[in-house]
């Protein structure tokens, strides 16, 4: 009898206390999320996307993500979209610089903080619409590409050569695009035997890549100026101008030395195969960064307006002369995962 009692008084006890609303402990909340994608226009757009969902969804928040097929006006719905919903964040990478001042003022009346990835905003005052920015130094990106062609030139004792440089530029208005030009142009400047001869958008895609270059190996023929160098904004558009290359009877990684920036999975194959020369890493897996940074935001911590990723420069020929800066992509390529 005493213990039917007991067992009647714990439970009690139990009752009492939900009843009472001093709910057991729920745990942490369930954020809303909305993420703004650019599109799926790359390896490295996809490796992003997948990076973000796989992060967010360990977390057990409801990510509302949309891929904007690299359209403006799609991210700029979106945006709105999300407003309506009243998600508690908004991821946001977007596809070029400007046009984007009445959407973040809107974002911004609706007190909803904004986690800007990869590409940034260009506005008056565009700090103040966002809580932080995390991605990669594009700039640096382009200095690299160019400071590496000066290295492979110093080590095969050709520096001060002439070299004809044709340039496959990213999104027209991009920050990766406009910047990794910059960067580029910043250390060739130096070097008046370094000339680009040719520069044209392939919009980061690889099947316009490839009908890029098949027009600048057109053009070279006929105005008689060879192309030594191709400067891609990304790997993606670098192994459609090698398919080119190859189908004009030329050979990539030697007749026509092959520079990419990104460090997809496909460059490094085309690196071992000698069929392309260099990838300056920007890496695409900022899922991590982007919820901690949402976690810090949640525990009333302040962040820097920018971070930056840590990357690498991967190749086959300059790793034994400098392997302080230079990465070998055939040991890296087993670890590489997108
Ligand atoms: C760079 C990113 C660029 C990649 C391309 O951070 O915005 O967009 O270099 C991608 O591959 O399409």
């Amino acid at each position: 009898m005493k213990k039917v009692f007991a067992i009647l008084l714990v439970l009690a006890m139990v009752f009492s206390v939900t009843a009472c609303g001093s709910k057991p402990d729920a745990g942490p909340k369930k954020l809303k999320v909305g993420f703004a994608q650019i599109g799926s226009e790359s390896d490295w757009r996809v490796g992003c996307t997948e990076s973000i969902k796989a992060t967010v969804a360990a977390e057990g928040w409801d990510l509302q993500f949309v891929d904007a097929n690299q359209q403006q006006e799609n991210q700029i719905k979106a945006l709105r979209d999300f407003i309506s919903m009243g998600v508690d964040y908004i991821g946001f990478s977007p596809v070029v610089e400007t046009g984007w001042d009445q959407v973040m003022q809107e974002i911004k009346n609706a007190g909803i903080p904004v986690v800007m990835l990869d590409r940034n905003i260009v506005m008056p005052n565009s700090e103040d619409y966002y809580v932080t920015w995390i991605g990669s130094n594009f700039i640096t990106e382009g200095e690299k590409s160019a400071q590496w062609l000066l290295d492979y030139m110093e080590n095969a004792g050709i520096s001060g050569q002439p070299m004809n440089i044709v340039e496959l530029q990213g999104t027209v208005g991009s920050s990766p695009a406009i910047d990794r030009k910059t960067g580029f142009e910043n250390v060739i400047k130096a070097h008046p035997n370094l000339q680009i001869t040719q520069s044209q958008t392939g919009d980061f895609e690889t099947e316009l890549g490839k009908e890029v270059m098949e027009s600048f190996l057109v053009k070279a023929q006929a105005d008689g100026t060879p192309i030594d160098v191709l400067y891609a904004h990304n790997d993606g558009m670098a192994i459609g101008a090698i398919q080119a290359i190859k189908e004009a009877g030329l050979t990539p990684g030697e007749d026509i030395i092959i520079i990419g920036v990104d460090a997809v999975k496909l460059a490094f194959e085309a690196i071992v195969a000698g069929e392309m020369n260099v990838t300056v890493e920007c890496s695409p897996l900022l899922g991590p960064q982007f919820v901690e940074a949402i976690k810090a935001l949640e525990a009333g911590q302040t962040l820097p307006k920018i971070t930056y990723s840590l990357e690498y420069i991967y190749d086959d020929t300059l790793t034994h002369v400098n392997p302080d800066l230079y990465l070998n992509a055939k040991e890296h390529l087993p670890s590489r995962v997108y």
